[in-house]
């Protein structure tokens, strides 16, 4: 293969019209292919066994699924949706409840994640911190390396030591699913995420973190993920001035432009696709990149974005903003930059469930990505097809490089020129100019190609949107001249070709004399005689079937439609099919091709193959021959049966509030003592140590109670606590609510932590005992995005005292003790794991858990009335009976789902069958629907739903109705076995 360096003279010469408009392209010496065993990497792409492969991937939490069989359904949706790679974070907090604990049992099985990539043919590029960040509570870091006083994500020992832990543990894995050697699908391996900071502390952890990861048997390349283009982290060796330099084998960085919905959920665009390469202005970064030597790699680019407390809403918004068009503009852009490796965030989002989100998120984790919270295909979903198939058709367009400037016809269009040094295959990228984003634009313009000179046909681009145009290439057995459609398949005697709907498109090819040409009406064929051109013209509408013989070249069939028309055409293990709403995979035997897929409504079929019969979902569909050397079933497939769902009813319900009670027997409960911690939170000289970490508390709610004294000097009572996002906290006097506070929800910081200040009713003044409780939810510890110890601020009470008007002077003793999860970090429920709980009354006694005995619980039929203040439980059972071969997703919905948020105030923690499936928080806010999947529901049996709603008794603020329904149904889907989890618990107060 011919290596040639980048921007060699004639690319160079090429590039110089360019000058004046832009900052001129120095001059980029070759540099070496780096070797990795099987993987290698040169300035323009990475190569696997020395052949160049755009990485066109997906990220994708396992975590964020806790029902590992489905997660091959998501990896075979990435992979139908065109990416040859899938990305995945690793949450340490997930896998290690204590320190020298990690566990990678059930849900936390990450090999099998890894596995399942491989067997669906996907790559995999591993990033496994130890810091993350992904919107999870600390970034990922766990829970009691909140009690470390070593600062995070330096070279201090104490931490080094924490992260080796958890390092050795994944990196064993990895290192075993690695394309070297194991013949894995690992392919490149990300450390630490985002290190904004840069001083010789970091770069020694840095260092620390390369040694230990080769040391622990990962030889692929290792990156690290800059935040945004500015150069921090480039590999050490790197020519470029300006640049901070590190231990890392290849450059990579972030980027989500393209604007923001706003918090009515209404796209505000920014300014266009950003050129963070070739085509950039570099500045003070250098030329081509920020790093020469390595290519163009977008660690995450954004493929959506998270939502937040308070907001109306923003999922169907996030998904428009990075829609079809933006996907095309954009991820078109960078590759034409040089950006050969672009890893979408996310290609499915999925739920941060139990206490997994850190502050600036709520439940779901949706994020608009192509494939929704539920797992349907968003409409985007099928616009990235035609991308992966582009770049699985032409993999030379991986590794282009800028050739001669183009001049289209319109000043409001920009084209894009790169060429293959090896091939001379050319990619012209159409955008609009800035300031002309929502044009409708036709243009021309001529080029020199490869096989000649020629002027192209009127093309039209309508808005937020780019053409893909491939010219110059050897594909399906033909030679393509050009083609203003875009590649969505090619295999070898068949291409697909899509476009707009009712817009122009046209292909020609180029014989050695005038082929037979097999075309519906409204193709129009020209053969020109001199060049040797056959050119097709037509309109992109439902799939058209041309048939293509002789001229000098074997026989093809081009398929040729509009959006819609590709968007139902599938290649799975190199066989096209198009009809059903998903293909998974295509396995021949005999004669037989077995299909698998699914289908949302009765369904054509038509498939390119040689194979005598084919089933669908293993049962045989009658075939008969169709154009283009196809099949077509004779009747539809079946679609999905509509799934009957059961009303709740036949609740119970029981209080849950005994901490408040002064009887209540909290002698197994921890003292608050004055014990060293590590809390970025300063308490007033003289208080104890309130904060929950340092009781082993991390996760969820906790309950503080104090005995006192009856004192005149009881007169005001001043909290402050933290509680991350929308967190809250309620104190009873002796049984009594006598306060309660919400964090006011806010972005783009939210507001984490609270003062309440409340005057004492006069029954703390009077002589005797009394007992104040006050009871945390903690929303969640901060990330550590600035790497500052962010994620130790103090969460539960952090200052307490009781004092007279005059002040603090005269404050009144509290004798404390802390209460939270069952057993801290030693927790009895492992299965479910460091998410699942907190410290709710009903949670330590197992009210959560399906075999809860709750007969002697308070009937209430289908109703959930208000109880007292505090937090009130709520349990039912349920049976389920979805159809067999099909796959649901259902969902928990609270109150009227067309508003944001109710009037009525409380929170609602959400258990289905043990599980912890999310917070309600019906004042802030925004989701209502909170999908349950298959796995932890059981679609084909008894379920128990377990609800605890915390208010302060207020009857306009009682639980509002509870509703299952489906939010998507297809016939079809992966087997799903039921999560194996306990049905009960040892039980404490
Ligand atoms: C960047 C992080 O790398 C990633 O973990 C996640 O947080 C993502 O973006 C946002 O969803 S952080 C951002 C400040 C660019």
């Amino acid at each position: 293969m011919d290596f040639r360096p980048l921007l060699l003279a004639g690319s160079a010469l090429a590039l110089a019209p360019m000058a004046q408009a832009q900052t001129a392209l120095p001059p980029v010496a070759p540099a070496p292919v780096q070797q990795f065993g099987r993987v290698s990497f040169d300035q323009r792409s990475l190569m696997i066994d020395g052949r160049r492969v755009p990485i066109w991937a997906a990220e994708f939490h396992p975590y964020r699924l806790p029902s590992p069989d489905l997660w091959r359904d998501v990896l075979q949706k990435l992979k139908a949706s065109g990416f040859n790679t899938v990305t995945f974070y690793f949450d340490w907090s997930y896998h290690s409840p204590k320190q020298g604990e990690l566990d990678f049992a059930g849900i936390r099985d990450m090999e099998r994640a890894i596995t399942m990539a491989g067997e669906e043919g996907l790559y995999v590029i591993t990033r496994v911190g130890p810091y993350v960040n992904a919107e999870l509570a600390r970034g990922g870091f766990p829970g009691w390396l909140n009690n470390q006083k070593a600062r995070a994500r330096t070279d201090d020992p104490d931490y080094l030591k924490a992260a080796d832990e958890w390092l050795a543990a994944i990196d064993a894995i990895v290192a075993r699913h690695q394309i070297n050697g194991a013949h894995g699908p690992v392919i490149l391996h990300q450390i630490e995420n985002e290190l904004s900071q840069t001083s010789p502390v970091h770069r020694r952890y840095m260092d620390h973190l390369y040694a230990v990861t080769r040391s622990h048997g990962i030889t692929v390349p290792i990156f690290h993920n800059d935040q945004g283009r500015n150069g921090q982290w480039v590999p050490d060796g790197s020519p470029v001035s300006g640049v901070v330099h590190g231990p890392v084998d290849m450059y990579a960085f972030d980027g989500y432009p393209g604007g923001t919905c706003t918090a009515d959920g209404k796209v505000s665009r920014g300014n266009g696709a950003p050129d963070w390469g070739y085509y950039g202005t570099g500045g003070a970064r250098g030329g081509a990149t920020a790093s020469p030597a390595t290519p163009g790699f977008l660690a995450e680019i954004g493929g959506g974005w998270f939502d937040y407390w308070g907001s109306n809403g923003i999922y169907a918004c996030n998904a428009q903003q990075t829609g079809a068009g933006y996907g095309r503009l954009f991820y078109g852009t960078n590759l034409a930059n040089g950006i050969s490796l672009q890893s979408i965030y996310m290609g499915y989002g999925g739920t941060s469930w139990g206490w997994l989100p850190a502050p600036v998120v709520f439940t779901s984790y949706d994020y608009g990505a192509a494939i929704a919270e539920d797992r349907s295909l968003r409409e985007k979903a099928l616009a990235l097809k035609p991308i992966g198939g582009t770049l699985a058709a032409l993999p030379e367009l991986a590794a282009m490089v800028p050739a001669q400037k183009l001049v289209p016809s319109s000043d409001a269009i920009r084209l894009y020129h790169n060429r293959s040094p090896e091939t001379d295959t050319r990619f012209i990228l159409a955008t609009h100019q800035a300031g002309h984003w929502t044009d409708d634009t036709s243009f021309t313009f001529a080029a020199d190609l490869p096989d000649g000179h020629y002027r192209f046909p009127p093309i039209r681009l309508n808005g937020y949107d780019a053409k893909w145009i491939v010219a110059g290439a050897d594909l399906a057995g033909q030679r393509l001249v050009y083609t203003t459609s875009q590649i969505q398949t090619a295999q070898a005697k068949l291409l697909l070709l899509i476009g707009r709907k009712d817009e122009a498109g046209r292909i020609v090819l180029r014989y050695g004399s005038r082929p037979v040409v097999k075309a519906p009406a409204g193709v129009g064929v020209t053969w020109d005689a001199a060049r040797g051109d056959l050119v097709l013209d037509y309109t992109h509408g439902p799939l058209a079937t041309v048939e293509i013989s002789g001229g000098g070249r074997s026989a093809v069939t081009l398929l040729l439609g509009d959006d819609a028309a590709g968007a139902a055409c599938w290649q799975a293990d190199g066989v096209l099919a198009c009809g059903p709403a998903l293909l998974r995979h295509a396995v021949k035997k005999g004669g037989t091709l077995a299909l698998t897929g699914d289908t949302l409504a009765p369904s054509p079929l038509r498939v390119w193959t040689q194979a005598a019969r084919v089933t669908w979902n293993g049962a045989p569909v009658a075939m008969r021959a169709a154009a283009g050397k196809a099949l077509e079933a004779v009747a539809p497939l079946a679609g999905p049966a509509p799934i009957d769902l059961p009303v709740l009813q036949n609740w119970r319900m029981a209080e849950g509030t005994p901490e408040a009670l002064p009887a209540f027997d909290d002698h197994t409960w921890q003292r608050i003592d004055h014990r060293a911690d590590a809390s970025q939170s300063q308490k007033p000289a003289g208080q104890p140590t309130l904060t929950m970490d340092p009781y082993g508390f991390h996760e969820g709610d906790v309950w503080y109670r104090a005995r006192f004294k009856g004192d005149a000097n009881a007169q005001r009572l001043s909290l402050t606590y933290g509680a991350g996002g929308a967190g809250m906290v309620q104190v009873f006097l002796d049984g009594r609510l006598i306060g309660q506070q919400d964090l006011p929800a806010a972005m783009p910081r939210p507001i984490t932590t609270g003062n309440l200040t409340l005057a004492m009713p006069d029954m703390a003044r009077a002589a005797g005992d009394h007992v104040l409780s006050v009871m945390v939810r903690n929303n969640g510890h901060n990330w550590d995005l600035t790497a500052m110890d962010e994620h130790k601020e103090g969460r539960g009470l952090i200052a307490a005292s009781l004092e007279p008007l005059a002040g603090p002077a005269f404050a009144v003793s509290l004798d404390w003790r802390i209460q939270g999860r069952s057993g801290g970090e030693d927790f009895a429920d492992r299965t479910r794991g460091t998410p699942n709980n907190g410290g709710q009354f009903g949670e330590r006694m197992g009210w959560h858990l399906p075999g809860f005995d709750d007969r002697q619980w308070c009937a209430t039929g289908p109703a959930l009335p208000q109880g007292a203040a505090g937090t009130n439980w709520y349990r039912t059972n349920v049976k389920l009976n979805v159809p067999k071969g099909q796959d649901a997703t259902l969902a928990l919905a609270f109150g009227d789902t067309a508003k944001p948020r109710s009037a009525a105030q409380y929170k609602v923690l959400i258990f289905v069958n043990g599980w912890n499936m999310g917070q309600f928080i019906a004042h802030v806010g925004p989701q209502r629907i909170f999908p349950i999947p298959e796995g932890i529901l059981n679609h084909r049996g008894a379920n128990t739903i377990a609800l605890a709603v915390t208010s302060d008794g207020n009857p306009a603020n009682a639980p509002e109705t509870v509703r299952l329904i489906t939010l998507q149904n297809r016939r079809g889907g992966v087997d799903v076995a039921q999560v194996a989890a306990p049905a009960t618990l040892p039980v404490s107060n």
